[in-house]
This record gives structure tokens, C-alpha cells and sequence, in this order.
């Protein structure tokens, strides 16, 4: 009897789990379902609300020092553009590499979203951004959060450039087809 007993609440626990386990998969999966409409299999009709996708993206610059001491100045060649940065040793040796990027410099969204960037300026003085033919030039400055939002009107990609910081500050948002 003892043993049965025993037995009989191993099951319970056994699909407790089960369920429990189950729970965070079905929660998921409604919420992605519900996120985008190309998830829909053919004739179950279009979605056709628009959704707005907002990013952050950052002007950074990350950078790296060392002393001829430990590792030699490389004897390298960098693209010119202003977008990488080799400064040669100073007095005590030590030389550094710094590049500009915008971080996520790649982001996807559907055609037909509404995309909302907000660009933060952390380092350099000032950068001057273009994404080709979306939104107007803007300067954006060091502290600065500009925000743009435009149609993401039709599959491929749309270049966001920073023309002071070349080749490296370079973004890329890929445009899915929708349906
Ligand atoms: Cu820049």
C-alpha cells in the first residue's frame, strides 16, 4: 500500500511538471503570434493595421589603448573617411585605435511598420546622419536623443549613414516582404 501510495504521487507530480512546464511555452507563442502578421499561413486573411516597431540605437565609440612596451604600433593600412582612428604613441608610449559606429547598426523590420529611431549621441562632438531619402539631413550633437519615424514603404534596405564618420558609421535596416 505504502509503495502504491508513493507511486501514485510521483504521476501527480510528473504532470504537474508537465503543465507547468507547458505554460511559458503556450504564453509565448500567443504573444508572437500576435506580433506581426506574417505569421498568418495563406488564406487566413491580411493584417492590415500598420505596427509601429521603435528602436535605440547609439553613436559610440569604442576604442582601444596600449603602450609600445608591450605591443608595437602596427604598421597597418585603415580606411580614410574619418570613421577609424590610429593615433601614434605620445610621450610615454601609448597609442590607440578608435572607430564611430552606431550600435545596433543592423535592425529588421516588415513593410508597411512604422519605424521610430531614437538616436542617442555618446561620443564624438557631433554627427551628421542621413537615411537615404527618409528623413531630412540632421546634425545630431553629443547628449542629444533625435528621434525619427518614417514608413518602411517597401521591401530591401534603408542606409543610415553618419557622412562625418566613414566607412564604419554605417547602419542597416533590412526591410522584410510582409504576407
Ligand atoms: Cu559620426
Amino acid at each position: 500500500m505504502k509503495t502504491r501510495g508513493i507511486m501514485v504521487l510521483l504521476v501527480v507530480v510528473g504532470v504537474a511538471a508537465v503543465f507547468l512546464s507547458m505554460a511559458p511555452v503556450s504564453s509565448f507563442q500567443t504573444l508572437h503570434n500576435n506580433d506581426t502578421s506574417t505569421m498568418q499561413t495563406p488564406g487566413q486573411g491580411n493584417d492590415t493595421s500598420t505596427t509601429n516597431r521603435t528602436f535605440y540605437i547609439n553613436a559610440v565609440e569604442p576604442m582601444g589603448t596600449a603602450n609600445i612596451a608591450e605591443e608595437p604600433f602596427p604598421n597597418t593600412t585603415l580606411p580614410t573617411g574619418g570613421g577609424i582612428e590610429l593615433n601614434e604613441p605620445d610621450e610615454q608610449g601609448n597609442w590607440e585605435i578608435e572607430t564611430y559606429v552606431f550600435d545596433p547598426s543592423q535592425i529588421v523590420v516588415y513593410e508597411g511598420d512604422q519605424v521610430t529611431l531614437n538616436i542617442l549621441g555618446i561620443n564624438g562632438r557631433v554627427h551628421d546622419v542621413t537615411i537615404n531619402g527618409y528623413v531630412e539631413p540632421f546634425e545630431l550633437h553629443r547628449g542629444e536623443l533625435k528621434t525619427v519615424t518614417f514608413t518602411a514603404d517597401k521591401a530591401g534596405t534603408i542606409d543610415f549613414i553618419c557622412n562625418i564618420h566613414q566607412p564604419t558609421m554605417h547602419g542597416q535596416i533590412i526591410v522584410l516582404p510582409s504576407g
